[in-house]
């Protein structure tokens, strides 16, 4: 496929950027090769400078659940822009975004917003430890929640790609109050919690893993850490900045009706613009500044241009058939998948909640980020290829995750299934 333009960009932009990427997971470091420089998107379909066209399953890492371009979220925008795009000052735009998330998000009385997830989950414990008085922290190994110095411990997406168990730059000293343990495995959170009584302050996690490819929770994990969090009085923290209004209007926590203290959004709720958002109880959240003592600040939370795209994001969102018309869409998806493979005898393992998954070339059955870890990168490097080659983009990594939107056609869908069915009879 011709991508010399895309290379020429990448090679300039290697001379003023790090990696010439914005983030790492884009450079491709793990597929090989170089990334596609895109030049625009509109729908379900992307396009990149070499004029090569892909129907799309990044979405922009989660937020393009409308697809790209959705007219009503560029006429919203361009409306706003027009009266601005920041003020530095209250606008009512928030509090009818902050509305909208209080009404949807069964844990959140009130709701800071932030511009991206890292902020958000951040904040969420730095409220914890205030409102807590505790310093330590209790995470999920292969669960990631943004570039926080203490939380690049294990953490999933790009550190899992690259195989850093810590990042660099983060003195040990930081790292010191994070507890790790593995997913779907309570007695490991209830020995984490004896072993250190009354010093963790929240146990945070993704309550689907979105960034070791997916991992659905056990039936009845959510629910034993939700009891067993609540008898330790330790705040439990949902981050749901990909799976808020992605698995249902009310997120993971609506999904599988278990309610945690906290709860951190982020990517579809600023509708491809930053922003981030954390809430939770009232009785939590009025330790946050300038009510409480916990500080948290931020020149463009909240401004109203980002704020008026996830606002017409999510009144699309609260239409009625929209997430039976995702799941609709991503299990005929899942399903071409699994036909395929079956068919042509690869070892994998498919997994799916409502309108995101991931396909792991593995025998094994994937239930934490070790599981996932047995996962073939070369096969994926070559299934990211073929596909690529047909026109179809995914992650470009196996410890993604892959999202359908609400405009991917059935046509997209068969093509998608066509493509992979051909890269899948010619793995090696
Ligand atoms: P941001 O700071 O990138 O907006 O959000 C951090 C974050 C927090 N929590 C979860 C569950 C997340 O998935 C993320 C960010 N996700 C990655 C990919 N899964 C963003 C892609 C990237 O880093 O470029």
């Amino acid at each position: 496929m011709e991508s010399s333009k895309s290379l020429a960009a990448w090679q300039k932009s290697q001379q003023f950027i790090p990696g010439g990427v914005n983030s790492p997971v884009r450079n491709f470091s793990k597929v090989g090769e170089h990334p596609r420089f895109i030049a625009r998107g509109e729908g379900s379909k992307i396009y990149d400078i070499d004029g090569n066209a892909y129907i799309d399953y990044v979405a922009s890492w989660g937020p393009l659940v409308l697809g790209h371009a959705h007219p009503s979220v560029v006429e919203a925008i361009n409306a706003a822009a027009l009266n601005g795009t920041s003020f530095g000052a209250p606008t009512v735009l928030e509090t009818e975004l902050a509305e909208t998330i209080v009404n949807a998000v069964p844990s959140i009385e009130q709701v800071r917003l932030v511009n991206s997830g890292t902020e958000a989950t951040m904040s969420a414990i730095r409220v914890a430890r205030g409102y807590t008085g505790r310093d330590k922290i209790l995470k999920i190994d292969g669960c990631y929640h943004g570039h926080v110095d203490y939380l690049l411990a294990k953490a999933g997406s790009g550190v899992a790609t690259f195989g850093l168990s810590d990042s660099g730059g983060v003195p040990e000293d930081f790292a010191r109050n994070t507890l790790t343990v593995p997913f779907n495995n309570p007695d490991a959170v209830q020995e984490a919690i004896e072993a250190n009584p009354d010093e963790i302050a929240c146990l945070i996690l993704e309550p689907i893993m979105g960034n070791m490819g997916i991992i659905p929770p056990r039936e009845g994990y959510l629910n034993q850490l939700r009891e067993i969090t609540e008898a330790h009085g330790i705040v439990l923290i949902f981050d749901e900045v990909i799976t808020g209004f992605r698995v249902a209007y009310g997120g993971a926590q609506s999904f599988y009706n278990v309610t945690p203290d906290m709860t951190c959004l982020g990517k579809i709720i600023g509708g491809g613009l930053p922003v981030g958002a954390y809430g939770g109880k009232r009785d939590i959240m009025r330790c946050v500044a300038p009510e409480g003592d916990v500080y948290q600040a931020g020149t463009l939370s909240g401004n109203p241009l980002a704020v008026t795209a996830g606002i017409t994001t999510l009144k699309k969102l609260a239409e009625p058939g929209v997430y039976e018309h995702l799941e609709s869409r991503a299990a005929a998806l899942a399903a071409g998948l699994a036909e395929a493979t079956e068919k042509h005898g690869i070892d994998a393992w498919h997994s799916r909640v409502g309108s995101m998954l991931m396909l792991y070339f593995t025998p094994e059955t994937v239930t934490d980020a070790d599981g996932a870890r047995t996962a073939d990168t070369e096969r994926f490097q070559q299934y990211f290829w073929g596909l690529a080659e047909r026109g179809v983009y995914v992650a470009p990594s196996q410890f993604e995750a892959g999202f359908v939107s609400l405009v991917h056609s059935e046509d997209d869908i068969n093509k998608t299934v066509q493509a992979a069915t051909q890269v899948l009879a010619n793995l090696s």
